[in-house]
């Protein structure tokens, strides 16, 4: 078998245990964690753990804040302007959800897999002469972009309400204490970079802002949120791209239009060239499965019964469906989907594929959500963002 289900374990609290899965980590020059990929095939849970989380930090990682100083101005288009404590958000009538964080670059690699050669991002194509860009390998830097994670916090609705938004606002410009010049990953398709130092801010539409399930969060996977994952309070946006859920916030002003914003209109678009005018801003993800299990480079499989498994979720709903072909697409047959179904968080799916012949086999999966969405719902994009295409794992039974 391979190496990942190797279960010698380690001493955990003086107890021998299972192998514990690790995250792939990259440090500043401080030794402050600034990158970290999340082993996402490794887990056999909803939730991942909050170790395990993945990590993206697009300016300076900031110097944390003690709780007891944090606080939040909301301002702009309200009628009684108001500067929260973390007591006084915590006072206000708070709720739990569970939701997936991808990354819009998770993946990005696959788009030009699926483009090699030449048809069009949307159906399956065969590999490239470079072959398949590896999915589970943690130092590709596209991998291991998504998490999921149970945020409790108090709807940011349920804040502005109290404050009175003005009629004919746009959104919310949501701010994180972070600064910095955007680091070079960001900055290939730009056609305006900041010549000093910005903040993280994001521009949250009002639509988006009002949805019940958008929290201003204080607590991850049932502590209070840690520094490194955007605390003392952040911005949890579920079902749209991880971007959107700005973390380390200091200040909220709720805007009549949108503002010029570096990570809304020269980041985090979706367009064929960095000079198309009608740039579409990212918002929710798309609709996508990942297949857990098996997993290319696997050892060949003998004859017989084996477990297709994996994860699904969509920005817009619940999954209703993921189907699996061990055909390389031909033909498809429903998978279970594990209860729960919860809206924001991903499904675990799992398929008994019996394997009769000897031979080399692409397995498939492709999810659907509440919406009819079908997998794949994003277009090829030069930015590569938000990838949910259909990946085939090669599979060899003996
Ligand atoms: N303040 C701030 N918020 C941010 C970011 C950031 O760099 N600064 N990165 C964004 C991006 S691109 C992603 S994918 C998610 C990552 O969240 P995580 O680091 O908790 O996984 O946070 C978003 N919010
Ligand atoms: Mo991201």
């Amino acid at each position: 078998m391979a190496a990942r289900r190797e279960i010698e374990g380690e001493f955990v609290m003086g107890w021998a245990d299972r192998k514990r899965p690790t995250p792939y980590t990259l440090n500043d020059a401080e030794g402050r964690v600034i990158s970290q990929r999340t082993p996402v095939a490794d887990l056999p849970g909803l939730i991942t753990p909050t170790d395990l989380r993945y990590v993206v930090v697009q300016l300076d990682a900031p110097d944390p804040i003690h709780p007891d100083d944090w606080k939040m101005e909301i301002g702009g288009q309200v009628e009684k302007p108001q500067t929260f404590t973390l007591d006084d958000l915590r006072k206000l009538p708070a709720k739990t959800v569970r939701c997936v964080h991808e990354c819009s670059g998770s993946e990005q690699d696959f788009f030009e897999y699926l483009r090699s050669d030449g048809q069009t991002y949307g159906c399956y194509v065969h590999p490239s002469e470079e072959g398949k860009p590896t999915r589970h390998v943690p130092e590709n830097d596209h991998n291991g972009l998504l998490s999921s994670g149970e945020w409790t916090g108090v709807p940011l609705a349920t804040v502005l309400e109290k404050l009175g938004v003005k009629p004919g606002s746009y959104g919310v410009l949501a701010q994180g204490f972070d600064r910095g010049r955007p680091a070079e990953f960001a900055t290939a398709g730009a056609q305006l970079v900041p010549e000093g130092e910005i903040n993280f801010e994001k521009c949250l539409p009002l639509g988006k802002a009002l949805d019940p399930d958008t929290l201003l969060a204080w607590a991850l996977n049932g502590e209070f949120i840690r520094h490194i994952h955007g605390g003392p309070v952040r911005l949890v946006t579920p079902g749209w791209s991880g971007n959107w859920s700005v973390k380390w916030l200091q200040k909220l002003d709720v805007m009549d239009r949108k503002p010029a914003l570096y990570y809304q209109d020269q980041y985090f678009y979706l367009a064929e060239d960095p000079g198309e005018p009608d740039k579409e801003m990212i918002t929710a993800m798309g609709v996508k499965s990942l297949i857990t299990e098996p997993r290319d480079g696997d050892p060949p499989m003998p004859q017989g019964e084996h477990l297709i498994a994996g994860l699904a979720w969509s920005g817009h709903g619940n999954i209703t469906r993921v189907e699996v072909s061990a055909d390389g697409g031909k033909n498809w047959f429903d998978a279970h989907l594990e209860e729960p179904i919860e809206r924001w968080l991903w499904v675990r799916w799992s398929y008994l594929w019996y394997a009769t012949e000897p031979g080399h086999y692409e397995i498939m999966a492709r999810a659907t959500d509440d919406e009819g969405r079908v997998q794949p719902q994003i277009e090829w994009n030069y930015l590569g963002k938000n990838f949910d295409g259909i990946v085939p794992v090669d599979v060899e039974i003996a």
